[in-house]
């Protein structure tokens, strides 16, 4: 086996400066230079403290000027902000969730999507007091899926995943008025308090983003996972490779960027079909590269060992390569960038959702009726492309790791199973990952999600942080744009084990995982709160007892916050390296920071020092081991 070596950031950011320089060749426009035009950023909008929600403004607070017309002060517009961000983000994942239930209940025998994992379903279905005795798995499906659907609009009650806490914890996030309802009504009762003369007050404006939040997580969010699973297969370890490195010059390269698997799997599917094969060896190419971009890579990674080309702040490079002949995408965390760009290049942006539609791509409506057409269309279209390549423009960075993904929880107890004195547990609980914990072989657990924001930098964050936590024996569950971090890097590598103090190093070598485990994309922050409660109920513990914390250190977007407002909600302590547009407000900031801990047990903490970020981390594990007497 070669040595083994994480790769310095530095390589990647000389190999980023490589790729510019092609992109100054061709008058390619890139987002560090749109950075510059816009830095200094409006200090206003940075501070949270400017209203445009009527026509009487926009309002903006100064210290002469501390109301706006309406008499609203800076608490009151820096909560509105707050809790209208958190439900942009909420709505999106959760609409994210509702296409998943909706392809399910499309699904047939033999059709474009199929149940790929029957048993998953029939374990849903009994959760949710649904009858499987002698029931054809896909009337099942359909029935699920329609259940699935009725949750955003449920005339009475709460999120059914809530049941899946531990006991009394559902019970008293009903008390709070913490507990989502209806999935949509958590979204219209935001916008609705956020309205002109709602609430400005920010008890009410962080209570409400904490309920927006939890529909996302136990609702929203958990659907997309558990039904994507039951359609695409419930991920397990598989190997794969990570940076642009991937991507292969003799190829024909598709990469695959957004976040529904319904629009990837079909690609992937039709990359590997014989017709598409022969037809790329017919335009000159050696075969069929597919590879990932952002939470979509995470979804095929983790599924089908499609290797992942980078992340969100890694997006240009992969056009900038001179080697993709298509970057098809369907929902979220695209740059409209992509379409000029892609202008400079010969490749094809291809937008398939009419959620996201861009100028200069091409638009290729996706659907669950004819995704097969549609999917083999887009292949076609990118092998056909290879030949407009221009050679003199193609270059490649040769960077590139192996990581193991697709770390679903059910992979974890599977896989965990067999360290504690090498016994495996029958009944499948997290008890061998709590006793490693308990005897402080490993000392705690951080949740790492989350994007990449020029505001940091990009990568450094997710790999230092990461690095200094294994190196504590703290275990990293990653998801988002923070795996695609990890795994460029080498820390899914099997070998990083050597980076790992002596007790995660040992757990590494006796469960054969690496130190930093693929959980998915960000709607699989679900399977993290899934986790965190099974931990909890098998120890007999609160979620907020546990020695585990959420990170986001380069988040970027309305999801990411409404995330962490879940994760807060859920119990778990949740750092930022970057400041949620809350600086305007002592109040909304003791409402995050502290405040909101009387409701959850938990609360946020906003440090920009990555350095400091890490100890306080640590800090708050230990705190919680000492609580707990361990
Ligand atoms: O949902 S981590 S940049 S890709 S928002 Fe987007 Fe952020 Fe990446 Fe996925 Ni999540
Ligand atoms: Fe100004 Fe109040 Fe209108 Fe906001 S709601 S724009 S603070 S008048």
């Amino acid at each position: 086996m070669s040595e083994f070596k994480l790769t310095p950031i530095e390589d990647m950011e000389a190999a980023t400066q490589r790729l510019l320089e092609t992109g100054a060749k061709v008058g390619a426009d890139s987002w560090q230079m749109r950075v510059k035009n816009q830095t200094p950023h409006c200090k206003f909008g940075e501070q949270g403290i400017c209203c445009r929600i009527c026509a009487m403004g926009p309002c903006r607070i100064t210290p002469k000027a501390p109301r706006g017309i309406c008499g609203c002060d800076a608490h009151g517009i820096v909560g509105r902000n707050y809790l209208k961000f958190t439900a942009g983000g909420g709505a999106t994942h959760s609409d994210h969730g509702r296409e998943i239930c909706n392809t399910l209940y499309h699904s047939e025998p033999g059709g474009a999507y199929q149940v790929k994992d029957p048993e998953k379903l029939k374990k849903l279905a009994k959760e949710w007091g649904v009858e499987t005795e002698g029931k054809d798995i896909y009337d099942l499906a359909h029935e699920m899926a329609l259940l699935g659907l009725e949750e955003y609009g449920k005339v009475f009650g709460y999120q059914r995943f809530l049941d899946r806490m531990p006991e009394g914890q559902k019970e008293k996030l009903i008390e709070l008025e913490l507990a989502p309802r209806a999935i949509d009504r958590e979204v219209s009762a935001s916008l609705h308090t956020t309205h002109m003369g709602c609430s400005s007050l920010p008890e009410q404006l962080v209570r409400q983003s904490i309920r927006m939040g939890m529909a996302d997580g136990w609702g929203g969010s958990m659907a997309g996972t558990e039904f994507s699973d039951v359609m695409f297969g419930t991920p397990k370890p598989v190997d794969t490779e990570a940076n642009l490195g991937v991507m292969v010059a003799e190829n024909v390269n598709i990469i695959v960027h957004g976040h529904d698997p319904s629009l990837s799997e079909k690609v992937c599917d039709w990359a590997e079909d014989p017709e598409m094969l022969a037809l790329a060896k017919s335009v000159g190419a050696k075969g069929i590269t597919v590879s990932g971009v952002c939470c979509t890579s995470n979804e095929v990674a983790m599924r089908r060992g499609i290797p992942m080309a980078g992340n969100f702040l890694s997006q240009e490079n992969v056009v900038l390569t001179g080697a993709c002949e298509a970057i098809v995408v369907d929902v979220q965390c695209i740059f409209p960038a992509l379409g000029p760009l892609s202008k400079c290049f010969h490749t094809k942006f291809i937008t398939t959702s009419p959620i996201a539609r861009m100028p200069d791509s091409e638009f290729i409506r996706f659907d669950a009726g004819t995704a097969n057409e549609k999917a083999k269309q887009i292949v076609e279209m990118a092998v056909m492309n290879f030949k407009n390549r221009k050679p003199e423009l193609v270059h490649i960075p040769q960077l590139k790791q192996k990581a193991t993904v697709g770390y679903s929880v059910e992979a974890i107890v599977k896989t965990l199973d067999g360290v504690t004195n090498s016994q495996v547990d029958e009944t499948g609980t997290t008890k061998p990952l709590l006793e490693c914990i308990t005897s402080g072989v490993i000392r705690g657990a951080v949740a790492m999600v989350g994007c990449n924001n020029p505001k940091v930098r990009p990568d450094y964050a997710h790999i230092e942080l990461m690095k200094k936590l294994i190196a504590n024996d703290i275990i990293v569950i990653s998801s988002g744009c923070a795996s695609q971090a990890a795994a460029k890097a080498g820390l899914m590598d099997k070998r990083a084990k050597d980076l790992c103090g002596a007790g995660l190093k040992r757990v590494c070598e006796l469960a054969d995982i690496p130190p930093v485990l693929h959980m998915g994309s960000c709607v699989d922050i679900s399977r993290m709160m899934v986790l965190a409660a099974t931990l909890a109920k098998d120890s007999g513990l609160q979620i907020n007892q546990l020695p585990v914390v959420g990170c986001a250190p380069e988040w970027m977007s309305e999801k990411a916050v409404s995330i962490g407002n879940y994760v807060v909600g859920t119990g778990l302590d949740t750092f930022l390296g970057v400041d949620p547009y809350v600086e305007g407000s002592s109040e909304m900031q003791w409402w995050l920071t502290e405040g909101v801990r009387q409701w959850t047990g938990s609360a946020y903490t906003v440090e920009k020092d990555i350095e400091k970020l890490t100890d306080l981390m640590i800090e708050r594990i230990e705190e919680k081991r000492a609580a707990l007497g361990i």
